[in-house]
């Protein structure tokens, strides 16, 4: 039997739950559900933390938004009423300037070069950008990329989406961006996705592979269109008011806690999508593989007008349209 990391890893984590006393259990919220990559991500974080700091620190995640839709979790986590939080770096754009870039469309020529860019001088740039925000960004972790699905029928052109409705996640660009391709753009909270798609308030909505799939968007919208016009990473973040509770010797832990998170995460992330991607198929999701880019990508170019008008948004472009 081949046995998936995400199964070891779970079968892991309960005999390692059971045996535990923490003198401090950081209280991590997300929105995925449980044996979802980012939530076993920082489960497994939290093992390294209560092996490293010899109990004093442990995490315990709360998964399936829990405590809260991810704009309302990004603020307790700001007020150190949640200890840490895994989200998408979209719902940050309006707040942080510098996560902006990463929610442009089309601004990651691939996974590759997302990884490449987030894993050097850029991406450290941006989780420092977190510290004005009452907050301390700690790893990015993988999203994929994100594609646009509906109830009503297979999108194969730019046309096709003309008047159509889609969900967004809670960010100016991303309103700009449906807008630009001719769609109408309604911004959400996630968990509000599939009511709204079944109920017809929207048409669809768009995401990754495992997102798709774990929500169960894929059950009221069919249409899948491989567009993948955004590569948004997820970042984990702590309470600043947290972290200046702990000492520097146990600061210097977690982060590199998060930091060697970061690779298993990527497991099983591609994992995941590959399972994700075979079960909605299964289940009866029709998929455009074969769909022309370039005019998705040109019409793009109004949004970076509107959006990149600052010089740290100038510069933050340009140096990773020149990461190799
Ligand atoms: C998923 C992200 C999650 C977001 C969600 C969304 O992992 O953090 O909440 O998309 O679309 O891919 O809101």
């Amino acid at each position: 039997m081949k046995l998936t990391l995400t199964a070891a890893l779970l079968a892991g984590s309960a005999l390692a739950t059971a045996a535990t006393a923490c003198e401090t259990t950081l209280r991590s919220s997300d929105t995925h559900p449980d044996g979802y990559p980012t939530v076993i991500a920082v489960q497994e974080m939290g093992k390294l933390l209560e092996e490293r700091t010899d109990g004093r620190l442990c995490i315990e995640v709360f998964p399936s938004a829990q405590l809260g839709e991810e704009k309302d979790t990004i603020e307790q986590t700001q007020f150190g009423v949640i200890d840490m939080l895994r989200v998408s770096m979209g719902p940050f754009n309006n707040i942080i300037e510098e996560t902006q870039v990463v929610s442009l469309p089309y601004i990651f020529r691939s996974v590759d070069h997302m990884h490449k860019v987030m894993d050097g001088p850029i991406g450290d740039e941006i989780l420092e950008a977190f510290s004005d925000h009452d907050l301390v960004g700690l790893a990015f972790y993988d999203g994929g990329s994100r594609s646009f699905y509906n109830s009503e029928k297979p999108i194969t052109s730019m046309e096709d989406l003309a008047g159509m409705k889609f969900r967004v996640m809670q960010s100016d660009i991303f309103v700009d961006m449906v807008s630009a391709l001719g769609a109408n753009a309604t911004p959400l909270p996630y968990g509000e996705v599939y009511s709204s798609i079944q109920t017809g308030v929207i048409d669809g909505a768009e995401n990754n592979w495992p997102s798709y799939e774990s929500s169960g968007h894929f059950e009221v919208a069919k249409y899948y269109t491989l567009d993948e016009h955004l590569i948004v990473p997820e970042v984990l973040v702590m309470s600043k008011s947290t972290w200046d509770g702990l000492s520097a010797e146990d600061q210097e832990i977690v982060r590199q806690a998060a930091k060697d998170s970061v690779p298993m995460m990527r497991e099983l992330w591609a994992e995941r999508e590959k399972e994700s991607e075979a079960k909605v198929i299964e289940a009866g999701a029709e998929v455009v593989t074969d769909i022309d880019k370039t005019p998705f990508i040109e019409a793009m170019k109004p949004v970076y007008e509107k959006h990149v008008t600052s010089d740290t948004l100038k510069d933050l472009v340009e140096r990773i349209q020149a990461t190799e």
